[in-house]
């Protein structure tokens, strides 16, 4: 039995993991991830409830604490598994926000999943809610629940967060269910976004779709409800990252790392989930053809690219998959020496204290999405540059762009403009380096995760004064 609390955050995860214990047992471990360190002082102040799938499918699982935290899991079947998550979530949804970099599949089957596993979210948080309590639902897996959980408990204060881009109207209208996903979203009182161009293809779909009036970000509801579309840059727990960056171990390891590399001139660093939004393919390529073009070789430079693996059960995961394989095997095969190959492609997921060293190690870091809501791991790798060293080659199209401006920006689908910022990060002077360096260390410190899940969550409690209770302020420590 769950207590009920005055505030309950909705995700599609759940922050931690199954993992087998030494002892032959079941246990958790807790997911490292800014959204979790975010949202563990707002939890703690509230003694709030984080519903969530634990990933799997494993069946009668209770509520349960976790270093403090009160979890409550949502169970989804294998056959949810994949029409929800692989199939509505991650084949329709994840490429139609993104400007269909993939081509997305409509399935009504999958819809029909998509509908019955909100619902039970839904039914979830209508349990473990307090009379007035705030409820934060996060991302695109969860559209629908901000309305159905109005309809059954309208004295709830709703948010709704989305981590991923929201798509033009052009786009978004290929989507048979348009109209029932703008509906679902007009639950919440507030919708945030991560930047301000996705809340207004929300708005201006909203009043062509649903023909609700608008007026900037507000939009009027017949039943006199207002609801505020706003963005949200999210960020990252920069003083941790910061902090681990420093530990002498990291540090130890990243000139192990530069070590094993062969001590080349400069390293370029790109860190992504496998996915095709990233621009994996374009950036290495780039790469390989500036070493083709005679510009460095392979005792200069070298790219180390880590690709954690992602949705490996969706096609087009595994048709990028043996495309970079084919990629990285061809530069290699062309261009490496022995012992020194051009491209060190590592298809695994590390630590976060192997992340750190990596962002120590790399003189260059490459970030290059298509389409991208922020992109954390560019401001990672600023919050791990202490010692104002390093650049950064950074995708217009990554939402982090519109905070870093001093990277050396570029178009994804440009590879001889990839080239051109690359060759440029790979010849700038340190004098160079460090101004733009220092400048975004400065955004990236005054705006970090606390200060996201603060603004978002004050902006809710200021909505609908008197309706509701407002959730306490965060209080760092
Ligand atoms: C979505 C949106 C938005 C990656 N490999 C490993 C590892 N990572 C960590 C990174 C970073 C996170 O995963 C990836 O975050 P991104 O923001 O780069 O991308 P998405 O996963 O697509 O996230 C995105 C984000 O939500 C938040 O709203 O910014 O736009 O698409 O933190 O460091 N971490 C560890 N080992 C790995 O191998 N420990």
């Amino acid at each position: 039995m769950t207590s009920r609390s005055q505030l309950v955050i909705v995700a599609n995860r759940l922050p931690v993991d199954r993992v087998d214990l030494p002892d032959g047992s079941r246990g958790w471990r807790r997911s490292p991830g800014g959204l979790v360190s975010a949202l563990d002082p707002v939890m703690r102040a509230n003694d709030g409830v984080w519903i969530g799938w634990p990933g799997g499918t494993e069946t009668d699982l209770e509520p349960f604490e976790d270093d403090g935290l009160s979890l409550v899991p949502v169970e989804l079947t294998a056959e949810e598994v994949e029409e929800f998550y692989e199939g509505m979530s991650n084949a329709t949804l994840w490429p139609i926000y993104h400007d269909v970099v993939a081509k997305p599949e409509f399935h009504r089957e999958w819809w029909d999943a998509y509908v019955r596993v909100n619902e039970r979210f839904t039914a979830k948080a209508v349990e473990v809610a307090e009379e007035g309590a705030t409820v934060w639902v996060h991302d695109y897996q969860l559209q629908l629940v901000p309305q159905m959980l109005r309809e059954a408990r309208p004295d709830l204060r709703i948010g709704f967060y989305l981590h991923i881009p929201f798509p033009p109207a052009e786009l978004f209208a290929q989507l048979p269910w348009r109209r029932q996903v703008l509906e679902g979203l007009l639950g919440a009182d507030l919708v945030g976004f991560q930047m301000s161009g996705g809340a207004q293809n929300f708005v201006r779909l909203v009043r062509q779709r649903v023909g609700h009036k608008t007026h900037r970000d507000l939009i009027y509801l017949p039943d006199d409800r207002t609801v505020r579309a706003a963005a949200f840059p999210i960020s990252i727990d920069t003083g941790s990252f910061e902090e681990l960056a420093r530990q002498d171990s990291v540090a130890a390891r990243a000139k192990e790392i530069r070590e094993a590399l062969g001590n080349p001139t400069k390293v370029f660093l790109g860190v992504d989930r496998l996915d095709y939004t990233k621009g994996i393919h374009a950036r290495l390529r780039a790469f390989g053809e500036l070493i083709e073009d005679g510009h460095f070789d392979v005792e200069d430079a070298v790219f180390v690219q880590v690709a954690s693996p992602s949705r490996e059960r969706v096609e087009q995961y595994r048709i990028l998959r043996d495309e970079i394989d084919r990629l990285v095997g061809h530069v290699n095969g062309d261009l490496g020496r022995i012992g020194r190959p051009a491209i060190s492609y590592l298809h695994a997921a590390y630590p976060r204290e192997e992340m750190a060293a990596l962002y120590r190690a790399a003189d260059i870091m490459v970030v290059t999405p298509f389409r991208d809501g922020m992109n954390l791991v560019a401001k990672e790798y600023v919050a791990c540059r202490y010692d104002d060293a390093g650049a950064l080659v950074l995708s217009e199209f990554a939402g982090a762009a519109a905070e870093l401006r001093q990277a050396w920006q570029v178009n994804p689908y440009d590879i001889n403009g990839i080239k051109a910022a690359m060759l440029e990060a790979y010849r700038a002077d340190e004098k160079e380096t460090t101004k733009r360096m220092r400048a975004m260390r400065k955004t990236v410190l005054t705006r970090d995760v606390t200060a996201w899940a603060g603004s978002f969550l004050e902006a809710l409690a200021d909505i609908r004064p008197g309706h509701g209770k407002a959730v306490k302020p965060v209080s760092p420590e």
